[in-house]
């Protein structure tokens, strides 16, 4: 394992578990989709060799969008659970290349706050992630909070991955292409825009002046954000609005980590290291929509010298998750 002698961590790798599928409509993004199906339901065997061929060393294995974020609240509870027991029992079968991520049964705030807690304390697990937003509420509503103080009590963090954006949004933005281009839905752009604007109102909403300490992560290469964050800081803070000294760009680089997950580009990287610096960027692949070989061939071609690529392929994650 290893690529160019370095040991590889990816924090954005998803797998299917069939319950929670079982309560998505046949229209959804990828539903039998070539190999990827196959890709998602398999937790071990295919997964692995993929790994070991690509020189990956661990996976943080987490559900592919949607998840339990569309369920009702009765259900997302017992979903959730169960679960996260089973991908506990898919970690358990290969503890030294699988971690996790939890489901969190947004639709009932506490328990989602108490599911956290069970994820991270009797599972084991890394943090957890979410799936846009809960039945159409953004998670940076006040409702949600109790989610982030356990997450800032645990210290752990929160992936916030996207997810296929509202019938309104797809139906005004998207409609007109998605017969030839659906994937403008989804990876090429509807999942950025959806996601970035939850990233933004994550910092609007003053969530981490109440919890100092919480800890976001975006994947995507940060869902375009460092590549506006200029701009947006900018913006937020001219004549008008609420607070001329509010700086978006403060909270964004001291709560949000990013990932590369699905984005393998060095512009978009080194814009990232320049606005955000180094620490704060984790190499992931987004497996199985996205190939474990493009991701490892990109490796030798970054133009970051040797330290800074051990952070990105495997410290910057060991620190954030506590991984060894
Ligand atoms: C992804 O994670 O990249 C993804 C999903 C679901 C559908 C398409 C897709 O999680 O790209
Ligand atoms: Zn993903």
């Amino acid at each position: 394992m290893a690529i160019n002698g370095k040991r590889v961590i990816v924090i954005e790798e998803h797998y299917w578990d069939r319950e929670v599928a079982s309560h998505f409509g046949p229209t959804d993004a990828m539903r039998g989709a070539s190999g990827i199906l196959e890709r998602l339901y398999d937790h071990g065997e295919l997964r692995i060799r993929e790994m070991d061929e690509a020189g990956i060393d661990f996976q943080v294995l987490s559900h592919g969008a949607p998840s339990t974020q569309r369920m009702d609240a009765e259900t997302a509870v017992k979903v959730a659970r169960g679960a996260n027991d089973r991908l506990r029992e898919i970690v358990r079968a290969h503890p030294d290349r699988f971690g996790a991520f939890g489901a969190l049964p947004t639709p009932d705030p506490r328990a989602a706050a108490d599911e956290l807690e069970r994820c991270v304390t009797k599972l084991g697990f890394q943090g957890a992630m979410v799936h846009g937003p809960t039945n159409g509420v953004w998670f940076d509503d006040k409702r949600f909070w109790p989610i982030f103080e356990r997450a800032q009590a645990l210290d752990t963090p929160i992936y916030i991955h996207p997810a296929q954006p509202n019938e309104k949004v797809a139906e005004a933005y998207y409609k007109d292409y998605l017969k030839d281009f659906p994937g403008l839905l989804t990876a090429a752009w509807g999942f950025t825009v959806e996601c970035a604007t939850q990233g933004i109102r994550m910092v609007l909403s003053g969530v981490f002046d109440k919890y100092p300490n919480l800890k976001i992560i975006l994947g995507h290469l940060g869902e375009s954000i460092p590549f506006s964050v200029w701009r947006i800081t900018q913006a937020l803070a001219r004549q008008g609005n609420r607070d001329t000294s509010f700086s978006f760009r403060d909270y964004f680089c001291r709560h949000f980590w990013i990932t590369t997950s699905g984005n393998f580009s060095n512009p978009a990287l080194l814009c990232c290291v320049m606005e955000m610096g180094i620490d704060r960027i984790i190499f992931s692949i987004d497996y199985p929509f996205v190939p474990n070989k493009p991701g490892a061939d990109w490796i030798p071609t970054i133009p970051l010298c040797s330290e800074d690529k051990d952070k990105l392929l495997h410290g910057n994650a060991q620190r954030l998750l506590k991984l060894s």
